[in-house]
């Protein structure tokens, strides 16, 4: 709608323009024009920076420029036309709702308003934060729940499978309790047992005392009697001396030269005449024979089973009188068969028993002083003739092992032997037994060197024995 001053009469005049220097405020304010003007711009739109002023007669306005945009490119130095607007009837016009210019908003409200925004942004901004932050930590508490869950289900399982133990480990400690309570019933009886067994104890050592008073008596009457102090008793040199007034077999004290106790011995009085003195008897292997220098220097076994009498004794024995050997052998079939010997003596333990034989006789063969034994390539030195004596831990042999370790036994090997009577006795329960190693009781001139013989014993007696 076009205004309603458009088509009436206006003047115009050329007012000064007091003008503020150009660094001063934005907003000039002009003087009021003296008069009013007509003729020019009548046509043209006022524009919005026009102010409005009411005459003094109050029928006229005069409109002026009141500032100016800084936009518009007017010299603030010209001078500005001023228009006044006769209004016939201005009081209809004054009647009319009067537009008023949009206020143009200060540069206060734009700051206020600009302040508010930015508060409000921060306002915006601080909530979506916060909400954002109490999303994260519902998530989180989420999850720690989740995980508390668990453990507390993993808890229970526990404490469930602990309960279980605790009932477990009660039980038992209910039986051990009762076991204990027994036990401790037992160890009562035990103690009271146990005092009966020392009451008797004491009277046992009691009697013992008084059976080793007597056993003292019967050890000096044994002294006494192996102490050669009774005249022709003293003459009892061996088995032969013996049979002069005994002719049973058995152990008999026999007083061999220079030895002042009585050297006990079994006479074998039934053999060929009697008068056999026994130095060696194998039967069933209930003695080890596997030993060392000292024992068979000494003797050992027993000797009314298995025995040797002792490399020292046969020494002395040997040295006394000429002795004739002999050997009886057996094998498991009960076929018996001897070997014999002229003559046989052993050296002093100075001559580590040095072996001294007679010719041979008998129905066995002669293992002991047979002449080396060709076997294949090899000749092997079996005459046990004149060798000296090896045990297991002193080796006078002639070969290059140790022929007593090589065959179980104590002997005057060679290289090593053909016969091997103090080997290892092999009982077969009445079998025949081959022996791979030839290590058992031997004698190669009947049973070769891989049999083990049941039994056999070695006896000496004086060559000038008259039965
Ligand atoms: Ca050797």
């Amino acid at each position: 709608m076009r205004p309603q001053w458009e088509n009436t009469r206006y003047s115009t005049i050329n007012a000064d323009m007091k003008a503020a220097a150009p660094n001063g405020p934005r907003h000039v304010q002009f003087a009021e024009p003296d008069t009013l003007c007509d003729g020019t711009l009548r046509t043209a739109t006022l524009p919005g920076s026009f102010g409005r002023k009411t005459g003094r007669d109050d029928r006229t306005r005069s409109y002026y420029r009141s500032n100016w945009d800084e936009n518009e490119d007017i010299d603030p130095t010209v001078r500005l036309t001023c228009f006044q607007i006769a209004e016939p009837d201005m009081k209809e016009i004054d009647k009319s709702p009067e537009k008023k210019p949009h206020p143009q908003p200060s540069s206060c409200r734009r700051r206020l308003r600009t302040m508010c925004v930015v508060i409000l942004w921060v306002i915006l901004l601080g909530l979506t934060g916060f909400t954002a932050w109490l999303y994260f930590k519902v998530d989180r508490l989420k999850m720690e729940k989740t995980r508390l869950q668990r453990k507390v289900v993993g808890d229970a399982r526990q404490l469930s499978d602990l309960q279980d133990r605790t009932d477990k480990l009660t039980q038992e400690k209910n039986v051990l309790e009762k076991r204990l309570n027994g036990g401790l019933k037992d160890f009562a009886d035990l103690k009271n047992v146990t005092w009966l067994l020392k009451s008797r104890l004491e009277n046992v050592a009691g009697d013992l005392g008084e059976k080793s008073d007597t056993l003292q008596v019967v050890r000096e009457r044994i002294n006494s009697l192996t102490t050669c102090d009774r005249g022709d008793d003293c003459l009892i040199r061996d088995c032969a001396d013996v049979r002069t007034r005994n002719k049973l077999n058995g152990v008999y004290p026999t007083w061999p030269k220079n030895v002042s106790s009585a050297l006990y011995v079994y006479c074998d009085q039934t053999t060929q005449g009697g008068g056999w003195t026994v130095i060696q008897r194998r039967v069933d292997g209930s003695v080890n024979f596997f030993r060392n220098w000292t024992d068979y220097r000494d003797g050992f076994g027993d000797l009314n089973d298995e025995f040797w009498l002792g490399n020292e004794n046969l020494y002395i024995i040997t040295s006394q009188k000429t002795y004739r050997l002999r050997i009886e052998l057996e094998d498991w079939d009960g076929v018996r068969k001897y070997a014999e010997y002229s003559f046989m003596s052993v050296d002093s333990e100075m001559e580590n028993y040095r072996l001294k034989l007679g010719a041979y006789t008998g129905n066995a063969g002669d293992s002991m002083s047979a002449t080396n034994t060709t076997h294949g390539w090899d000749i092997f030195k079996r005459n046990l003739n004149n060798m000296t004596f090896s045990t297991k831990d002193r080796d006078n042999d002639n070969s290059l092992d140790s022929c007593a370790r090589l065959y179980k036994g104590g002997w005057w090997y060679n290289s090593c032997y053909n016969a091997n009577l103090n080997g290892k006795y092999y009982n077969t329960g009445g079998q025949a037994y081959d022996s791979d190693l030839q290590d058992g009781i031997e004698w190669f001139t009947w049973k070769g060197w891989y049999y083990s013989l049941k039994s056999v014993s070695m006896k000496l007696r004086p060559v000038d024995f008259l039965p």
